[in-house]
């Protein structure tokens, strides 16, 4: 039998709630055919109040050893500044590995009315393909002259050919899987130099992609296109932060932020890809166990996919839609009144 190491980092709030109903619903959907290997890792807020790290020195080189990563969230505001936190633990996890996107899926599920009226399963399924390793994200900048009326502080954004070029080319693949229609989100009318040289690179690798339609928007517009038609989407490319945003925006179009998942993959194959829901670590409801698991357990089976086990992975999608398109057990934000393990103790039952 096939065995998967996977690295387990629950994180932070609601990520120890949902990554063991995630687990639970994984270990039913691969049960003898493979198994799953999970070494949990205590890393997050907790780990950093006791240590000063988010991770131990030697983090990264550990997790490099795995076949996969499931990460919950990180988060503890106002104990850990957001910074701290997400600058501790994931970016350096995406950086360290080149997870070069994230790719995200914005879908309605059967069963659940969204917040746009007469919008359905129908008009709402897109794919954003996040660049994921420099952009705004890229950690260049500072501040200085710290503390006077003369502070300045500098976060430049950072576009390479390299990695603009093979995001792009990603999401290009991606598109000719689906409805061939790839929407590019910049912002080159104020960022002449950054994001016309996101444009132009769009255009050449377009050559390569005679069969796929390109529509390039700017980030506000795209954002007004999402909620008015969203139907005009189909794999949607932006950078770090704005697809990030956009993403946001698309789970609220799905009915909840409790929804989205995300897969963080790997150019090299030979380093681990990460898989975690779209949300954070909600603080606002953690610890009351009714955290919604579907975004955790969707990339749960985006992980899956990724190690080869599709069979399973489908079965794993096909039991989330069988969910919600029952609408008896789901938790708070969809409407229901279940728990994060009612919920996935469903979704094993549906297996
Ligand atoms: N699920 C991981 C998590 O905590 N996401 C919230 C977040 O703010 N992530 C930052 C990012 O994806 O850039």
């Amino acid at each position: 039998m096939k065995q998967y190491r996977i690295a387990v980092i629950p994180g932070d709030g609601v990520g120890k709630e949902v990554i063991p109903a995630g687990q639970r619903v994984l270990e039913a959907a691969v049960a003898g055919r493979a198994e799953l290997a999970w070494v949990v890792f205590p890393w997050g807020s907790d780990y950093y109040r006791q240590t000063g790290a988010m991770m131990p020195p030697d983090g990264l080189e550990t997790l490099r050893a795995f076949d996969a990563i499931y990460l919950g969230a990180v988060g503890d505001p106002p104990r850990v500044p957001d910074h701290v936190t997400l600058w501790g633990l994931l970016l350096p996890i995406r950086k360290t590995f080149d997870l070069y996107v994230n790719v995200r899926p914005i879908k309605l599920l059967p069963g659940i009315t969204g917040p746009l009226r007469d919008k359905g399963p129908e008009q709402i399924d897109m794919v954003f393909v996040r660049e994921n390793t420099e952009g705004e994200y890229a950690g260049a900048g500072g501040r200085v002259h710290v503390g006077t009326p003369h502070e300045v502080a500098l976060e430049t954004a950072v576009f390479s050919r390299f990695n603009v070029e093979r995001v792009v080319r990603y999401a290009f693949e991606l598109a000719r899987t689906r409805r061939k229609h790839l929407t590019s989100i910049t912002k080159s009318n104020a960022q002449r130099h950054s994001m016309v040289f996101w444009d132009t690179v769009v255009a050449e690798v377009a050559q390569d992609y005679p069969d796929v339609e390109v529509t390039s928007l700017l980030v506000d517009a795209a954002a007004a296109l999402m909620v008015r038609a969203p139907e005009r989407f189909d794999v949607a490319v932006g950078s770090n932060l704005f697809a990030d945003i956009l993403t946001d925006l698309g789970g609220a179009l799905m009915g909840s932020l409790g929804l989205p998942p995300s897969a963080n993959l790997a150019y090299d194959p030979q380093f681990p890809s990460l898989f975690e829901p779209v949300h954070g670590s909600a603080p606002d409801i953690a610890g009351r166990g009714v955290a919604n698991p579907i975004a955790t357990v969707w990339a749960g089976a985006m992980m899956l996919d990724h190690l080869g086990e599709t069979e399973a992975a489908n079965r794993v999608m096909q039991a989330i839609e069988a969910l919600t398109a029952e609408g008896k057990v789901l938790t708070p934000d969809l409407g229901g009144s279940a728990t994060t393990e009612q919920v996935a103790e469903r979704i094993v039952e549906l297996l």
